[in-house]
């Protein structure tokens, strides 16, 4: 199940940069060097490369379950974002928060690795939604969301009791600033198309505002 309908590309383009590299060694200009570029389908798992290069990146709660319908829920991620900015070498560049899922445009900072923050970051902000949701009076969807999360976590043999977040975050390799920018687009546009607003600028949750407007959004970003 995908709330995504089409926004999901079948073929992901993925330029082989070594081979790239070695061309421009070998004494031809940039311009010359033919892309090698191969297909990966979408069934293949998406893996983080080696580099700190930028990463579209998703997490998705499991069973699709619409927490981010309330602040209060999007508040612990904000925190936790903000914290994995001043302290884990997350370098932010874009960001969106929907009401089941999360996307990313991210890279590490000399010294940290990306898959580590990220992974961090979903064991960290699953204990502190779950924990919300428990504790929230006025949560009136608490005994599904945790049974939800309870039978998520049973079928799941890495996870002991509870689990919120979807084990897959679809790491994509952001390498030329074609993928760069059509990436960067398609996450701002996710409140759009899923009719929130008119404009992306005018969603809350993500660094749209950062892009369109002289105005700082909800958190510290390096623009790309
Ligand atoms: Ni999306």
């Amino acid at each position: 199940m995908n709330p995504h309908g089409n926004e999901v590309p079948i073929l992901v383009l993925r330029v082989q940069r070594s081979a790239l590299k070695s061309a421009i060694k070998s004494g031809l200009r940039p311009a010359c060097v033919p892309k090698i570029v191969t297909c990966t389908h979408m069934a293949t798992r998406y893996r983080f490369s080696d580099n700190n290069s930028p990463h579209f990146i998703t997490f998705a709660v499991v069973n699709w379950i619409d927490v981010f319908s309330r602040e209060c829920y999007k508040e612990i991620l904000l925190q936790s974002l903000r914290f994995c900015i001043d302290q884990k070498g997350l370098e932010l560049h874009a960001w969106v928060i929907m009401s089941n899922h999360v996307h990313l445009i991210a890279s590490a900072k000399d010294g940290f690795k990306l898959p580590d923050i990220i992974r961090d970051l979903k064991k960290f902000t699953s204990r502190m939604i779950i924990d919300a949701i428990e504790s929230n009076v006025q949560e009136s969807r608490k005994e599904w969301m945790i049974w939800m999360f309870k039978r998520a976590g049973s079928r799941n043999v890495n996870n002991k009791t509870y689990q919120f977040w979807q084990q897959d975050n679809h790491p994509i390799e952001l390498s030329t600033n074609e993928m760069l920018e059509q990436r960067l687009d398609y996450l701002h546009q996710n409140p759009v198309k899923a009719g929130v607003v008119w404009e992306a600028c005018h969603y809350k949750y993500s660094s749209a505002v950062d892009y369109c407007e002289e105005r700082a959004g909800l958190l510290p970003i390096v623009l790309v």
